[in-house]
Parts: structure tokens; sequence; C-alpha cells
């Protein structure tokens, strides 16, 4: 079993640099720090570029927005401010325990900066922890409390008023369709290497109907999109949630997915792109505790056919980063960031073996949520 990495946010896991081609001394300036900023790599985002900037006790979380990917880097910005405004009224009438995440406005009061104006800060969290593999019940329960809590806070959110930075993100047929796309381009010639998985994936699409029929019953929501257990903040020792982060897919969708993202990023044991595919699987203890922490957090709001459909959105989850790891290792790797060759494969084997688990298991996990 792996163990679980923890990044303290206090100190980064990588050496400290004073200089570096995107931190330029205009950007450091911009967001009012010295030129003896202390400048580090950090996080393990597939996205995003993420660096934490220290200047003596000041510290700062400074992010170059993928615009490939987010072609606007202001909707982004705009999304995010509109979502803190409405958290930190939350906070006031102490209807929210949880930290905010802030954008940090440059000297002149504008946020972007960078000679492309794609560099953003956030104001650094303090004393947080983030992990990669959550070891026990208790963790898993404190992850899906903060994601539970940080929903119901924007339930009263008038979702029109974000700007849908990625359309269909979640859309799973549409997905599909992406995955065909590459098959048929075989771009980088890898097809016969993955035909099996392939294969299998495309045997998966009645999933695609049931989830839209599902869909069809429930509330649209104010969804966070990107659940997974490094885009929330615990407390020094992991006891509990502090922050809900990395804000940049919220938009209008269905609980079940950010239950679902949760389930395929707490439940293994083995972090997503673990070669021991074998020892991937769904814990059903840390699935309880999952069910358990969203639902306390969603306490009176969620609906009784919201919960119900909470396992199709592990199960929806699962499969649909498989097909996208799948579709990216047959397109050349142009979304995903990797670290090594084949390594949008081995996610995608790594997935899909968590996917069959959950098909395995889900007569017994549906017991989670019967009354
Ligand atoms: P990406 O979009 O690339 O996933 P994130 O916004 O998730 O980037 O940030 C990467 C990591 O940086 C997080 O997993 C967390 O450890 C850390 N982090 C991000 N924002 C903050 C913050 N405001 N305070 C403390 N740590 C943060
Ligand atoms: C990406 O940015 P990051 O690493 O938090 C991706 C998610 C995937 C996840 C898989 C905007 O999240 O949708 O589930 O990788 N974000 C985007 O680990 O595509
Ligand atoms: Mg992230």
């Amino acid at each position: 079993m792996t163990s679980s990495v923890v990044t303290q946010t206090k100190a980064g896991a990588q050496p400290a640099v004073k200089s570096h081609p995107l931190v330029t001394a205009e950007v450091l300036q911009a967001y009012q720090l010295s030129a003896q900023t202390d400048i580090l790599p950090f996080g393990n985002g597939h996205i995003n570029q993420t660096f934490l900037l220290k200047d003596g006790d000041k510290r700062l979380i400074l992010q170059k927005i993928n615009t490939a990917i987010f072609p606007s880097a202001q909707d982004l910005v705009q999304n995010a401010l509109k979502i803190e405004q409405h958290l930190l009224a939350k906070k006031q009438q102490g209807l929210y325990g949880l930290e905010v995440l802030r954008q940090q406005a440059k000297a002149d009061g504008s946020y972007l900066a960078g000679t492309t104006q794609d560099l953003r800060a956030l104001q650094f969290i303090d004393n947080g922890s983030s992990i990669e593999v959550v070891e026990n019940p208790a963790q898993a329960y404190a992850a899906a409390l903060t994601f539970g809590q940080f929903a119901a806070a924007l339930a009263d959110f008038d979702a029109s008023q974000l700007v849908t930075v990625l359309p269909d993100f979640h859309h799973l047929g549409m997905r599909f369709m992406q995955l065909k796309q590459a098959i048929s381009a075989d771009a980088s010639g890898r097809l016969s290497q993955c035909q099996q998985l392939v294969d299998y994936c495309l045997a998966q699409q009645a999933l695609v109907a049931e989830l839209e029929q599902v869909c069809a019953a429930l509330p649209l929501r104010v969804c966070h999109n990107d659940t997974k257990i490094n885009n929330m903040l615990y407390s020094a020792q992991l006891q509990r949630g502090i922050a809900a982060i990395d804000l940049d897919t919220c938009m209008p969708g269905y609980w079940l997915f950010d239950f679902g993202d949760m389930v395929r990023t707490c439940c293994s044991p083995e972090p997503e792109d673990s070669l021991d595919t074998e020892a991937v699987r769904v814990r059903p203890e840390i699935f309880k505790a999952l069910a358990e922490g969203y639902l306390k957090g969603l306490a009176g709001v969620i609906s009784k056919a919201e919960k119900q459909s909470l396992l199709l959105g592990a199960k929806v989850m699962c499969l649909m980063i498989g097909i996208r790891f799948l579709a990216d290792h047959l397109n050349g790797d142009r979304y995903f960031a990797i670290k090594r060759p084949n390594h949008n494969l081995q996610r995608a084997q790594n997935q899909i073996r968590l996917y069959q688990d959950l098909l395995k298991q889900e007569p017994t996990l549906a017991a989670c949520f019967s009354e």
C-alpha cells in the first residue's frame, strides 16, 4: 500500500529558487512581494502550474492558468470572486465555518499578471495540509464533510452568475464521443497497444442513458466539479477539513458528480496513477465514511432523489476519468500533464480497475444510502 503524500503547505516539497522564468521581478512587484521572495513549485495539479511564494512572513500561492484549457483567465477569476463573496457573506452570518479561498489583487486592484495575463495569486491558507491518498475513514469523513459544507453554502447561490468555463465538462456522452474521435484519429499510433481497454470502455456506454435519465429528475446545483482529495485542505494533523480549494471548475452540475469524484480519489488505497493495479480497489469503509460526511454536510439541503443518485455518480466519475485519460493517451498527451511515458494509459488502467471494483461491490455499497 502506498502511504499518503502530505504536502504541508507551510513548506514546499521542492527546493526554493529566487528566480523563475514565469515569476519575474514585475510579477513579484505587482503582488507587492520583494525581489528576495522564495519561489517553490507546489502541489500536484495536472492542469495549472502552481507556486508558493515566500517573502519573509508573507505567503502567496501563484498560479499560471493553462489557457489551452481555460481560454479566459479573466472568467476564472471573475467566477472565483463571485463565489468568494458569497462564502464570505455566509461566514459573516455564521453559516460557513470553513476558510474561504481568496483571490489576491495586485497593488493596482486588478488580478491578473504576467506578459500574457495568465498568472493569478491566491491568499495562502495557513496551516493546511493536502494529501494524495486517504489513510482512514476519519480522513474520508472530514473530506466529504468539507465538500458537503461547501456545496450547502452555495445551494442558494445564483449559478447563472457563473461563466461556464468548460462546457459539457461532465457530459459522459460527450466524453465517449471524444474517445471515439481519438480512436479514429489514432494520432500517436497507440491504439493497438490499448485495444482491449478501449473495447472495454466502449462497452460501458449504457451508463450514458442511465445518467441522463437520472439527472433529468434532479435539481441543477452549483458544483465544485473537481472534488479530488488534493483539492481540499486539512488541518495540520489531518483531523478536520479547513477549506475547499481549486474552484476553477465551479459550474452548474449535479451533486452526484462531486460525490463521485470523492469516491474516485479517496476509496482506493493507491493513487490514481499507481502501477499496482492489483491493489486498486474500493475500500467499503472509506466509501461509507464519504457517504456519511457528505450527507452530514448537506443535511436538510440534499433531496432524496439526489441521495439515491450518489452511487451512480461514483460509477460515472471513475469511468469518465478513465475514458478521458485513455483519450488523452491516444491523442498524444495533449491535456493532462504527464511525468513519464504512458502515464495517461497507466492512469486509465488504474481508474478503470477502480470502476470494475465499484461494479462488483455495488449491491453492498448501496446500503450506505438506504434509511
Ligand atoms: P491545480 O489547478 O493545478 O490542481 P490547485 O489550485 O489545486 O492547482 O493547487 C495545487 C495545490 O496547491 C493544492 O493541492 C494545495 O496543496 C496547494 N494550494 C492551492 N491553493 C492553496 C491556498 N490558497 N493555500 C494553501 N495551499 C494551497
Ligand atoms: C484535473 O487540475 P486538477 O489536477 O485538480 C482535471 C480533473 C480530473 C483530474 C484527474 C480542469 O484536475 O477534471 O478529474 O485532473 N481538471 C480539469 O486527476 O480537467
Ligand atoms: Mg487541484
